[in-house]
């Protein structure tokens, strides 16, 4: 999956492709380099970020989720609202991505079961503004077990919701209402999340844990374009443990690292 991220402050590309024309060739170059899937955002998530009016979201993403269906993209919203989701469905996106797991939106979940759309739910606990004061987990089996327990009552409810379960993809969510040792905890033990029966998407790419990780001790996070051989290390784990998806922005690196990954995965079990 491929991130356009049609916005002023997103972390990792925030203002490189806010116009439509930006934004659609940044996408094609995307799909060019071999995405499956190209997700368009309209809605910056990066911790503290301060949310756009919903008139705004949609002024960014559906021009360009547009265009991008039209060229024979396969197109999902990255979005929270389900205002935002009826209108991207309407434009030709085919999947809703929505890091809050309807959390943020009581409507969200009705919307996407009446489309009979693909859902990708993510682990989520509070809009970004205040996220990092939600941080902790305490119970037993710390982070993972959390995140675990918290998707499966999420997927509770989308079934309530009449969502069909074969719609349903899972997301850990990293970096959200996490620190950097919850993100390796969870890389490190995903099968309980695996466990729950869903695809998993997961999406590592340019995140800060990378950058905090690669930082000289006591200088500052490694910037974000120079993180991307840490982020192929990841990939490598998660495509050996049979994860659905990785949301990236650089999807040629991605790409090589799966491919190559997969060929030495494929040897190790013929043998
Ligand atoms: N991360 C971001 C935005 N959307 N969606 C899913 N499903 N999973 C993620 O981890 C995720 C997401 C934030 O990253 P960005 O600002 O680089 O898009």
């Amino acid at each position: 999956m491929g991130v356009v991220n049609v916005t002023p402050d997103s972390f990792s590309d925030g203002g490189r492709f806010l116009s439509v024309d930006a934004a659609v060739s940044h996408g094609l170059e995307l799909l060019a380099d071999g995405a499956d899937l190209l997700d368009i955002g309209g809605e910056s998530t990066r911790p503290g970020a301060t949310r756009p009016l919903v008139s705004e979201e949609l002024a960014r993403v559906v021009p360009v989720i547009r265009q991008l269906a039209d060229a024979g993209a396969v197109v999902s919203v990255d979005t929270m609202r389900a205002e935002v989701a009826e209108a991207a469905l309407a434009a030709g996106a085919v999947l809703v991505n929505d890091v809050s797991g309807g959390l943020a939106d009581p409507r969200m979940l009705a919307v996407v079961a009446d489309a009979g759309a693909p859902y990708v739910a993510m682990h989520w606990r509070a809009h970004s503004d205040h996220m990092t004061d939600f941080a902790a987990y305490d119970g037993p089996g710390g982070v993972v077990a959390g995140v675990r327990d918290e998707l499966a009552a999420r997927v509770e409810a989308m079934l309530a919701a009449g969502i069909a379960e074969d719609r349903i993809v899972l997301d850990p969510g990293l970096g959200f209402a996490k620190r950097a040792e919850h993100n390796w905890e969870l890389l490190a033990d995903l099968a309980p999340v695996l466990g729950l029966g869903f695809p998993v998407l997961v999406g590592a790419s340019r995140k800060s844990f990378l950058g905090s990780l690669l930082a000289p001790p006591g200088g500052p996070s490694r910037p974000v374009d120079e993180r991307e051989y840490a982020h192929a290390a990841v990939i490598v784990q998660l495509t050996r443990l049979g994860a659905w998806g990785v949301r990236v922005h650089d999807v040629r690196a991605a790409r090589d690292t799966m491919a190559a990954t997969a060929a030495i995965a494929s040897r190790e079990r013929s043998t």
